[in-house]
């Protein structure tokens, strides 16, 4: 099945916020953002701002009816600030004008005077003082402390990983309307359409019923739309709300980049140690979590890398440690993988050391601790249906690892300027929101006279094509063609009290809601049926297939479209809501176990790289993957999904470097100077090898979670490349700071030589 935007997406005939026809008495919003990035505001100059001609008003925080207060999980972000600035671009003022152009001339003559304080941009100094955002959190199993004596070699380091960018195609938007008698329709680029109605409500002191928010689909989310559409949502809203007139606001490139959150960098201290088996006996770490101005989602973020700490190992004896930092950066926030990836390279970098210092190659390390069946998490979880091994042992004949490893040694052996690396990385990802109460979905399915269908979920259409496989649901339960069915926009009128489309479960959650909203129709269309067929006693020997009625699977003269008729003759209900909650799950804060995950993803890349050792510069020549899709309902859009994650993954772990100096502003702001991957950074190869496994149970239709786990595989990037490095020289430094950009790498190359 195809992904049911490609051909508007192919036609430029996609909608989204700005491609809404715009209505007469429309104002254009811009905002205004804090210059430096710490201070206390003295003097705020509206005048020349509020002077200018076509400029309908400038709004400030004490314009906010309601609370100005938007923080999800910690209640400590204002909408706009009101006497101390945060971070560089923090909102101060929303300038509403006649045209986009007047409101930007316009927040250019806005003056403020700051009393400066310290900027702190460095997690590690946050940490010194104990300025988090939110208490520290370990995870913890057995205890390291008792075995570091026995291990045959314990060894410490350091790590970092930088943050990222999402660059999703559409930036943050919102179109709102406002309606009769004070309520309102917001058109915005959101994963979280609940998320903007409850702010919305909260800051403008009225009802969240009162608030209707409607997505088509957005353009792109990456986690950047998950809490960080709100803002901007509501800023929209009080300008619309307060001048009662329609308003847009669509931030620029620029603003974007500069005003946004990103994906947290981390630093880490890290201690392993190993037996004489290679066997991981200890793990300890320390993650300083780069969190920005206020906690925005952090808290889980930072319970996510707690999560996947461990990655795809059992690791008998380990403690994990997360330390929430508060900077003076924009709150950090979602991005796909969600602090897993951060973890799991931390893991990754204390192996490979330990593998360098033992002489060994980290797939040695890797291979023998990989997690089996029945193995415990540090969170208490067991391991069940583990496919790591299977993963790794199936990469292993596929792609014939040791012709490729040959390959390498051959290569390097014959060439004294141009080196290739490769490495493994073993993929173990949790699914289900760690915080379970988020684990619910909810879908609307109406079946309309003409036997035509309409559904609508809580979820986001973001590009990752789960409307697609929404409407395959429907379909194939209601023994309906796809092109019978639409799938509409998401509405919080038709479809209420939405979790976020996050943590790779909007499939799962809505699916699994569609499939009980259509099977609920199908009960009642058999017992029609089966009045209708003579069988009223036995109605479940009907089904529906290819829109035709079968009894005892055999077909009948009647179609879909008839008994469609009948059934609303009869007065029967053709419409129905459903709610799903993901069985099982829990997890207990106070004691740090519990049963989070419906279950995870497995898979292993192996990936070999070229260094041009004259230049620094790199190719990456192939990721060759074997991947637990369960039973892929979609392989198209799933392989889609891998090959995207990868060129995120690559991106983190290569070309994009979130700089940011001491007074708190961003180096590279713009997409001239931050470098995101094209067609000559990604592998040259992506070859993917499903995994024949189990259909997963709590998967919809037992096709795994796709979205963030594959990101993942492009940690293995970052390894392949050292070690390639190291083939030309043995002597530099191992530095395990991610991204290893050209830069960096043409340093390490040549240090110590
Ligand atoms: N794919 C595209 N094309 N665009 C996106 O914004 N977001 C990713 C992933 N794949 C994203 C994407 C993230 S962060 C998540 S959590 C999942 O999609 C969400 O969708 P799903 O739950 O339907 O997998
Ligand atoms: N959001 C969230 C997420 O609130 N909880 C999660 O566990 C999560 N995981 C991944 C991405 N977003
Ligand atoms: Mo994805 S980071 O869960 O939006």
């Amino acid at each position: 099945m195809k992904n049911i935007d490609a051909k508007s997406h192919l036609r430029g005939e996609s909608i989204y916020v700005d491609d809404i026809p715009v209505r007469e008495g429309t104002l254009y919003a811009a905002v205004f953002g804090s210059p430096m990035a710490h201070g206390l505001i003295k003097k705020l100059d509206l005048d020349a701002a509020r002077a200018m001609d076509g400029v309908h008003g400038v709004l400030t925080a004490c314009d906010i009816p309601g609370v100005n207060q938007i923080g999800g999980i910690v209640e400590d972000e204002l909408l706009l600030a009101d006497h101390e600035l945060h971070y560089i671009g923090m909102p101060v003022a929303i300038v509403v004008a006649e045209s986009e152009g007047i409101a930007k001339r316009a927040v250019a003559a806005i003056r403020i005077e700051i009393d400066e304080l310290p900027v702190v941009v460095d997690p590690r100094q946050a940490h010194g003082v104990q300025d988090y955002l939110t208490a520290p959190r370990t995870f913890a199993i057995g205890d390291p402390a008792e075995v570091w004596s026995e291990c045959s070699r314990v060894v410490s380091g350091r790590a970092d990983i930088g943050g990222q960018e999402h660059v999703y195609l559409e930036t943050q938007g919102t179109y709102v309307f406002p309606l009769e008698s004070g309520n309102l329709k917001i058109h915005t680029s959101t994963q979280a359409p609940t998320h903007v109605q409850r702010m919305v409500a909260r800051v403008l002191g009225t009802a969240m019923h009162r608030i209707e928010v409607d997505v088509i689909r957005i353009g792109g989310g990456f986690g950047g739309k998950e809490d960080q559409a709100t803002p901007w949502a509501c800023m929209a809203t009080l300008a619309a709300h307060i001048l009662n007139r329609p308003v847009k606001l669509i931030l620029s490139r620029a603003d974007d980049i500069r005003m946004t959150g990103k994906r947290h960098p981390y630093s880490f201290d890290f201690r392993i140690g190993l037996d004489r088996d290679h066997k991981i006996r200890a793990y300890e770490v320390d993650c300083f979590q780069n969190g920005g101005a206020a906690a925005d989602l952090s808290p889980a973020i930072m319970e996510r890398s707690l999560f996947h700490g461990s990655g795809s190992y059992y690791l008998p004896n380990a403690k994990i440690t997360v330390y929430s930092c508060r900077t003076n950066l924009p709150p950090n926030t979602a991005f796909r993988g969600f602090g897993a990836p951060q973890a799991m390279f931390v893991l990754e970098a204390a192996i490979f050391k330990a593998a360098e210092e033992l002489g060994v190659a980290p797939e040695v390390i890797q291979r023998a601790n990989l997690l089996q069946d029945g193995d415990l998490f540090p969170y208490g979880q067991q391991a069940e249906g583990c496919r790591a091994v299977t993963c790794w042992e199936e990469l292993e004949q596929t792609h014939g690892m040791e012709p490729l490893k040959e390959e390498v040694a051959l290569f390097n052996r014959e060439n004294s300027l141009r080196k290739k690396g490769y490495a493994l990385f073993p993929l173990c990802f949790g699914i289900s929101f760690t915080n379970t109460m988020l684990n619910q979905g909810r879908a609307l399915v109406h079946v309309y006279t003409d036997g035509s269908v309409t559904v609508t979920t809580g979820v986001i259409e973001m590009g990752q094509g789960v409307n697609t496989k929404i409407l395959q649901v429907a379909a194939r339960t209601l023994g309906v063609s796809p092109g019978r069915i639409r799938v509409e926009s998401t509405n919080t009128t038709r479809v209420a009290n939405s979790s976020p489309t996050a943590a790779s479960t909007g499939a799962d959650l809505n699916g699994n809601a569609t499939l009980l909203a259509c099977r609920a129709i199908v009960g009642r269309l058999q017992r029609v049926a089966a009045q209708e067929l003579g069988c009223s006693d036995t109605p479940e020997r009907i089904s529906f297939c290819d829109e035709r009625v079968f009894i005892d699977a055999m077909p009948t003269a009647f179609t879909w479209f008839e008994l469609i008729s009948r059934a609303y003759a009869r007065r029967v209900s053709l419409s129905e809501h459903a709610h799903y909650a993901t069985p099982e799950i829990y997890f207990d804060k106070e004691k740090e176990k519990g049963h989070p995950f419906a279950y995870h993803v497995y898979g292993t890349v192996i990936t070999t790289v070229t260094v041009d050792c004259v230049r620094g510069t790199y190719e990456i020549d192939a990721m060759r993957v074997v991947h637990d899709f369960g039973s892929s309902m979609n392989p198209d859009l799933d392989l889609g999904q891998i090959e995207g994650g990868i060129a995120q993954g690559v991106g983190l772990m290569t070309i994009e470097e979130l700089l940011v100096n001491e007074q708190g502003r961003l180096v590279y702001d713009s997409l001239s100077s931050y470098k995101v991957p094209d067609i000559y950074s990604v592998p040259k190869l992506v070859d993917i090898v499903p995994l024949d496994s189990e259909p997963s149970p709590h998967a919809v239709f037992g096709s795994k979670a796709v979205g963030e786990p594959p990101l993942c595989y492009g940690i293995s990037v970052y390894f392949a490349l050292v070690r390639a490095m190291r083939e030309f020289n043995p002597q530099f430094s191992l530095q395990l700071s991610a991204p290893m950009t050209h830069q960096k790498c043409l340093l390490s190359l040549y240090e110590n030589l």
